[in-house]
Formats: C-alpha cells, sequence, structure tokens
C-alpha cells in the first residue's frame, strides 16, 4: 500500500490537486509535506506556549488553577471554563486572539495557496469552522490535567459536529512527531465505507451512537491494522484529513517527548464528499 503523501511544492501542477482528492476520499488523509514554513511553526509554537503560561497564571489570580479544574467546568462558563480548557492542553481559536491580538492559529494555513488547495477541493462555497484548537498532548501521566491532555482514542470528528458539514481537518504539528513524540494515525478508509459503517442517514442527518463506540473501543475488530497510517512528521507538514476519517493519537512505549499541534478545520454546507 503506498503511503498517502505530496510535497507541497507540486501545488502548482494539477496532478497534486486529484492526489489530494482521490487520497482524501480512498484513504481519509494525506501528508503534506513541507507545507508550512518551519519558522512561522516556531513562531506559533511559542505564541500558544506563552499564551498557557498568561492564561494559566490569570486563572489561578482570579481562584480558578487549572490542574484543579473539574469536568463540569467546562459548562459553566469564564474563568471555569477557561481553567477547564487549559487543564485539557485546548485553547479555542478566539482564546488564541484575545491573548495575541492581531494574530490567529489560522494563519498557519493562511497564505494564498491553502486558500487555492481549498477552492479547488471544496464544491463550492467552505467557510472556517467554530471547532479549531491548539492542543497540547504528552506520553507521560505526570503531565496530564496539568495543560497536557492524554493521548486522544480512536474517534470521528463527525462526532463533534450536529448538523453534518462535511469538513477537512489540517492538523498542523509544531514539534516533529510521530518516534519520540505522540504524532497522530488514520485508519486507511473509503470516505463511504466509513459513512456506511457509521450507519450515516443523510435524510437525517444523523448516524448510529452504537457504531461510534464500536469506533472508540473495538477498532481493530473491525479495521485491519494494515490499515493504520501512522506517518513520521516533521515540523512544516500537514496531515490533511476529514470529518468521517478514524483517527486517534499515535502514541507507543517509548516515546518520551509531548507535543504541540494546531487541527485547523474548514467546511462545506453540504454533508457529502465533494466529488
Ligand atoms: O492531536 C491528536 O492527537 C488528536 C487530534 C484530533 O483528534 C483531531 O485533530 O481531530
Ligand atoms: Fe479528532
Amino acid at each position: 500500500m503506498i503511503d498517502p503523501e505530496i510535497k507541497f511544492d507540486e501545488f502548482e501542477n494539477d496532478y497534486f490537486h486529484t492526489v489530494i482528492k482521490d487520497s482524501l476520499r480512498d484513504y481519509g488523509g494525506i501528508v503534506i509535506r513541507n507545507a508550512v514554513a518551519p519558522q512561522r511553526c516556531a513562531f506559533y509554537r511559542d505564541l500558544i506556549t506563552r499564551t498557557h503560561d498568561v492564561l494559566e497564571a490569570k486563572c489561578t489570580e482570579e481562584g480558578h488553577p487549572p490542574h484543579e479544574a473539574r469536568d463540569e467546568d467546562h459548562k459553566l462558563g469564564g474563568w471555569r471554563t477557561l481553567a477547564y480548557e487549559l487543564r485539557e492542553g485546548q485553547l479555542p481559536p478566539n482564546v488564541f486572539e484575545q491573548v495575541n491580538v492581531g494574530f490567529s492559529i489560522f494563519d498557519l494555513i493562511g497564505n494564498l495557496q491553502f486558500a487555492q488547495l481549498m477552492s479547488r477541493f471544496f464544491d463550492g462555497a467552505y467557510r472556517v469552522s467554530p471547532s479549531a484548537h491548539t492542543r497540547r498532548i504528552s506520553p507521560g501521566r505526570d503531565l496530564h490535567s496539568k495543560s497536557w491532555q492524554k493521548p486522544a482514542l480512536c474517534h470521528i470528528d463527525a462526532q463533534y459536529h450536529d448538523p453534518q458539514h462535511f469538513s477537512l481537518n489540517f492538523w498542523v504539528p509544531l514539534d516533529d512527531c510521530g518516534v519520540d513524540a505522540p504524532g497522530l494515525q488514520i485508519v486507511r478508509d473509503n470516505v463511504h465505507d466509513t459513512q456506511n459503517f457509521v450507519g450515516y442517514d443523510p435524510i437525517a442527518n444523523s448516524f448510529d451512537p452504537e457504531r461510534l463506540k464500536v469506533i472508540n473501543e473495538r477498532v481493530f475488530e473491525q479495521f485491519d491494522e494494515q490499515q493504520l497510517f501512522a506517518p513520521e512528521l516533521r515540523v512544516g507538514d500537514v496531515f490533511v484529513f476529514h470529518n468521517w476519517t478514524i483517527h486517534q493519537t499515535n502514541c507507543h512505549e517509548g516515546m518520551t517527548k509531548p507535543r504541540q499541534s494546531c487541527e485547523l478545520r474548514v467546511i462545506q454546507e453540504g454533508w457529502a464528499f465533494p466529488e
């Protein structure tokens, strides 16, 4: 099985866009190598680190230290919600933008070529999704609940969206990952097969929650381990996948370093894969 990946340098050629579309349809993802300047990634990585530090100090000052946040704080608003988000190692874009006025995490994919890539991929209009995030994952338990998160288990991002819009996730690592630090892996599968697997009903715009449970708990009873695609990623690479792609953190014994990343989601109006 050939790994779905392509160099961003090939952008000007039509085949680049065909490979992107075919890989997303047939495998659920593709790595675009050298797509963002490493310097730009380093700049945003520093901003994210600083943003965590600034906000953690503020929450603590307000009486809500993030490491003491509880799950229910998520829904309570204000400092408590923010303390929960910091504890989980995640920042939504609006929080990032309030601390870093004039900057957005979407700047990572904010150049003209990415805009052209999206307009060639989507069938008509597309827009930025409200569900974007910065994320920090640690292989070591000592950092969990201290602004770093545990590895994410198998899921599809469609479970976070209601109603469904077909969407792409531009997953941007801000550290080299997949070897010493947790990366990302997908289960290679055709988009229509995954939609069938979760029992997606386009009229009701819903799918079967029981199937989602199966994805979370027993994915390899349903899929072959050969379908796993767990690339080594370097700063500057972008892993693109969609809302039906089964994916999880690529974390295994022996990994020692934490990793920061951004998941930048772009959605279109309709639910169907844009053929
Ligand atoms: O960063 C990770 O390990 C998980 C990311 C993820 O689930 C996502 O970007 O949707
Ligand atoms: Fe996800």
